[in-house]
């Protein structure tokens, strides 16, 4: 049984909270396997980088969207009415896994208003070891920073191309989340966090979604949402995307997928 109060407490306290066994094993091991089908059928694309538009058309990225574990848990944190803005494996090779400097969600986003939340699901470990998420709690309390305020970073060598300035920052008070297969970790838009390369010689998988209340406008032209749970809002003009079908020739197979077959 999750405890919903609790989770609502850490994170209004923290910035972040971890939730245990939100969906289940032979799920997530579901997750490690559509990076693998996804890394064979995009060679060229590095596993940190498989963005959104890869995704949002995708029925196993659909199925994951449908967990009423997932929803109830986002549902406490930002209100009944839900849709997905984001989402981005951000997939860790072994031995050359690159490492996501220091930010605040915030700072990248077009939304008005910034009321959104991530979720943070792990289809493989991710520890100390293999460079997991760090955040710093108590940040979330802090002013976003506007990109012309961070580094620009090489993006051949960082997840992201814009990071905090290291003077800026206490990392002795940083935490790992450490996760197993089927948790997951939520954090704030404003909580300060990033992540180390992976040197070690396991995946690091990780699935990031961002999910708004149906008030808050995408302002970015043609942006792709997905719409989940409760109601649409006519006035706030955001673009949600049909439910996919399954299609054996496009997508990864797996366990549920004839539930989208019609
Ligand atoms: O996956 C990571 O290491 C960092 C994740 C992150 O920056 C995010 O979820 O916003």
């Amino acid at each position: 049984m999750m405890n919903f109060e609790q989770i609502k407490k850490e994170y209004h306290l923290n910035g972040y909270s971890i939730i245990r066994n939100v969906i289940p094993l032979e799920l997530a091991l579901e997750v490690e396997k559509h990076v693998q089908w996804l890394k064979n059928k995009n060679p060229n694309i590095r596993p940190e980088a498989f963005h959104h538009d890869m995704l949002i058309h995708d029925p196993f990225i659909h199925h994951l969207l449908e967990q009423k574990n997932i929803l109830d848990i986002v549902e406490v944190i930002i209100g009944p009415d839900i849709a997905l803005f984001g989402a981005h494996y951000i997939a860790k090779k072994p031995l050359d896994g690159m490492p996501v400097g220091w930010h605040q969600d915030g700072s990248y986003w077009p939304l008005k208003p910034m009321k959104v939340t991530s979720v943070w699901l792990a289809g493989t470990p991710s520890n100390k070891n293999n460079a997991c998420m760090r955040v710093i709690p108590g940040t979330q309390n802090k002013r976003l920073l506007k990109p012309s305020e961070m580094k620009k970073m090489n993006i051949n060598k960082y997840v992201l191309d814009l990071a905090i300035n290291l003077d800026e920052l206490d990392t002795t008070k940083a935490i790992d989340i450490e996760l197993n297969p089927g948790d997951i970790s939520i954090h704030n838009p404003f909580i300060i966090h990033g992540s180390n390369a992976n040197t070690s010689s396991d995946w690091r998988i990780g699935l990031t979604l961002r999910y708004i209340p149906s008030t808050t406008y995408v302002k970015r032209k043609n942006w792709e949402c997905a719409f989940l749970r409760g109601k649409k809002k006519n006035k706030i003009k955001n673009k949600y995307v049909q439910r996919p079908k399954f299609n054996h020739k496009e997508h990864m197979k797996f366990n549920e997928y004839k539930k989208f077959l019609d």
